[in-house]
């Protein structure tokens, strides 16, 4: 990537590796791995692992911070051969543990996930392997200076909502009963990140909830295709109590750097004036079937745009994910893009501080 040549020439260090926590946005292929028939998986066509060759969205950001790829997923350094794989996989480019259909609660999706608290001790397991082959002050060094990718609560998110609807609850009823989902989002939030921390972690990459409300699975439950507003203000309002747990905790945890990403902000930005970004859908999938072609996934059996230039025009590839010309552009935001998407340094800057 010419970015990272030109920096790379420059003399600008990168991190030694990055770990990834989180959910479909950014898993990699670990559910692959999970067993059961109704773990969600992308192991059939239009989808690859590292799909940089598959027109589906595939995670954001690695790239950018000077890796090759993305870190290979957890699961499948274990299941070739963890004591050879993992540790020469940590201590080089790192390990992702993001997991589709993950929350930040165990309950959300539970079974079909590897869930958040989960992910954490993946990285304990992980990080006591380092520590057998290298010894733990080299581990706490290159934990130091690595940076962990994460982002998830959107699949909290939906559950709860769908939950309150059928639950036929008042507003006001709504009103506490996301306020008590709130208070365990966050607290939990917390726990991971101190967690972390406690295990040498020191430079968090965190990328907000997006909006919901508009993905085509979501646009495809109201007759005329709109936004559901309710669920983009239950993530606005994540957004907020996640900005304001980070800003007190970085004072709580020496040391500790943090780049927090705004994808709400630029979805509502990016849909304010779509052509502006050179989208011409921002509200069907590419790949999918029925209205919007958000009633059923992108299977093999799918209508799907096949040209270059109709996916790069659609926001969505399915309709959860953003196609991979919207998941590049939302990397390049974060990375080094316009100030007011990453509070309150971006991700370049995370990457290179101290
Ligand atoms: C994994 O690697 C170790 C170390 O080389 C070896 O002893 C072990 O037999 C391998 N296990 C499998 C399942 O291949
Ligand atoms: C939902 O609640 C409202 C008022 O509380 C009531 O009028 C309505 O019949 C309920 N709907 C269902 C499907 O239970
Ligand atoms: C990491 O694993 C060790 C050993 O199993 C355990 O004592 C410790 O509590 C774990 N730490 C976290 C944060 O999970
Ligand atoms: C595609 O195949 C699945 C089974 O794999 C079936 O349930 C679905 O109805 C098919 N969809 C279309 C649009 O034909
Ligand atoms: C990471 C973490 O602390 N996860 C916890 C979230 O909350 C549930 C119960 O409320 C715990 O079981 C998890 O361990």
């Amino acid at each position: 990537m010419s970015v990272k040549v030109l920096v790379a020439v420059a003399g600008v260090r990168w991190p030694p590796a990055m770990y990834v926590i989180g959910d479909s946005t950014l898993d990699v292929g670990n559910n692959y791995y999970l067993p059961g028939s109704d773990v969600p998986r992308a192991n059939r066509p239009y989808y690859g692992p590292m799909a940089s060759t598959s027109p589906a969205g595939f995670p954001p950001g690695a790239k950018s911070m000077g890796f090759l790829s993305s870190p290979p997923p957890y699961l499948s350094l274990l299941a070739l051969n963890s004591s050879l794989l993992l540790a020469p996989a940590a201590l080089t480019i790192g390990v992702s543990y993001a997991s589709a259909d993950a929350g930040i609660l165990d309950s959300t999706n539970a079974g079909k996930c590897i869930p958040l608290s989960k992910q954490v001790e993946y990285f304990n397991a992980t990080r006591a392997q380092m520590v057998a082959a290298v010894g733990s002050d080299a581990v706490d060094d290159l934990l130091s200076k690595s940076v962990i990718l994460c982002g998830v609560g959107s699949n909290d998110l939906f559950v709860f909502a769908a939950a309150e609807q059928s639950r036929n609850r008042s507003a006001a009823g709504q009103q506490s009963d996301a306020a008590a989902l709130f208070a365990d989002l966050i607290s939990n939030y917390s726990a991971t990140i101190t967690e972390l921390y406690a295990l040498g972690a020191r430079k968090f990459a965190i990328i907000n909830v997006g909006l919901v409300g508009c993905v085509p699975a979501v646009r495809v439950l109201d007759a005329s295709g709109a936004c559901a507003d309710g669920l983009n203000q239950l993530a606005a309002a994540f957004d907020d109590a996640l900005r304001s747990l980070l800003a007190s905790l970085a004072p709580r945890l020496p040391g500790l750097v943090y780049s927090l990403a705004d994808s709400l902000g630029l979805t509502e930005t990016t849909f304010a004036d779509p052509q502006a970004s050179g989208y011409t859908d921002i509200a069907g999938a590419c790949c999918g079937s029925g209205r919007l072609l958000a009633e059923a996934d992108c299977l093999r059996n799918s209508t799907i745009c096949t040209s270059r230039e109709e996916r790069d025009q659609h926001v969505f590839w399915d309709r959860y994910h953003p196609a991979q010309r919207a998941c590049f552009l939302t990397a390049q935001a974060f990375y080094n893009g316009p100030p007011q998407y990453t509070t309150p340094i971006n991700f370049m800057q995370l990457a290179q501080s101290r």
